[in-house]
């Protein structure tokens, strides 16, 4: 059992200084010997995306920094199709959810009949032309997924990514901030999706469960989640870019990973959208050890304690 962690100190998918150096502070929050913490779990550290300001200069509208986001995800899918190649999990540290559009297309290249759960209060399913904010962290699913390439525009420095993902395999879980248009896309394509009111209703566990059950009847399909942190309430992470009360609570998020960990197929996990440089020193502590505690949920963390290896070493 391995996992692979990639940071990505990126933060031009959306406005707000900061969100670049989460990764730097999961990793002196002691990211790396919380995993290796993990009863059997193999844990590489593959490193930081190398993220430079392109140079340039081809503006698309309502589209900031396009080129820069670009430049980034290239460099990550890679480095995700990489991790799962040599049969680790993907665990990719952000940065804004800009790099959604990296890390799937990635997981996409190595499994091609990959699931994705996107946990988010934002659906992150805007075009260019439904944007009210023209930041590329609230387009990643709209650029990911091939039922919507008709609705771009060409998109110059982004030949490398041809949308292949089908949107018949993407579920949502937490949303309570959609657009006008991201609804009207979500409802269009029945897209299985579990807002809060949703949650209030079913359940967190009956929830993921009729989503895997949803997109994958037979369930052995490859599954990649895509946690934006700002998915939890704002009293549990208050250190997002945009942050939405009335969210998942911590103990909502680790049921959530911890099933879908036990499903023994997750190949992939984003956590994203955390900005250090927001809030207070307790804040940004609250926040860290939320994205933390999700992480190990998902990788097979056991709140019960760890197993002991031998009945008779005892
Ligand atoms: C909004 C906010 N829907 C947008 N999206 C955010 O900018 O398109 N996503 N914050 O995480
Ligand atoms: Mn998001
Ligand atoms: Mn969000
Ligand atoms: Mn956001």
């Amino acid at each position: 059992k391995g996992v692979g962690i990639i940071g990505v100190p990126f933060e031009k998918g959306q406005k707000k200084y900061g969100v670049s150096v989460a990764p730097a502070a999961m990793r002196s929050a002691g990211l790396i010997e919380h995993l290796k913490e993990i009863d059997g779990l193999n844990v590489v550290d593959y490193g930081d995306i190398e993220t430079v300001s392109s140079k340039q200069s081809v503006a698309v509208n309502n589209m900031s920094h396009l080129p820069t986001v670009s430049a980034c995800n290239e460099q990550l899918s890679e480095r995700v199709s990489q991790v799962l190649r040599d049969g680790r999990i993907a665990v990719t540290i952000g940065g804004d959810h800009s790099i959604g559009v990296g890390t799937v297309d990635g997981h996409y290249k190595v499994n091609e009949d990959m699931i994705l759960i996107w946990v988010d209060a934002h659906a992150d399913i805007n075009t260019n032309k439904t944007s009210e904010s023209g930041s590329v962290h609230g387009m990643p699913v709209a650029l990911l997924v091939k039922e919507l390439s008709d609705y771009w525009p060409y998109l110059p420095t982004m030949d490398w990514q041809v949308p292949k993902f089908s949107i018949k395999n993407l579920g949502y879980v937490g949303l309570r901030s959609v657009d006008k248009y991201e609804r009207l896309v979500i409802e269009k394509y029945n897209v299985p999706t579990f807002a809060m009111e949703d949650i209030e209703e079913f359940g967190i566990k009956n929830s993921i469960n009729h989503i895997l059950q949803t997109l994958d009847p037979c369930l052995n399909k490859p599954i990649h989640v895509s946690f934006d942190i700002d998915s939890l309430d704002a009293l549990e992470a208050p250190s997002t870019g945009t942050p939405v009360r009335g969210g998942l609570t911590l103990r909502e998020a680790i049921n959530l990973m911890e099933i879908i960990y036990s499903t023994g197929r997750l190949r992939a996990i984003d956590l994203v959208e955390i900005n250090p440089a927001l809030g207070n020193d307790s804040d940004r502590k609250r926040t860290i050890e939320a994205g933390l505690a999700v992480l190990r949920a998902g990788l097979g963390f056991s709140r019960k304690g760890t197993a002991p290896r031998g009945i008779l070493d005892l």
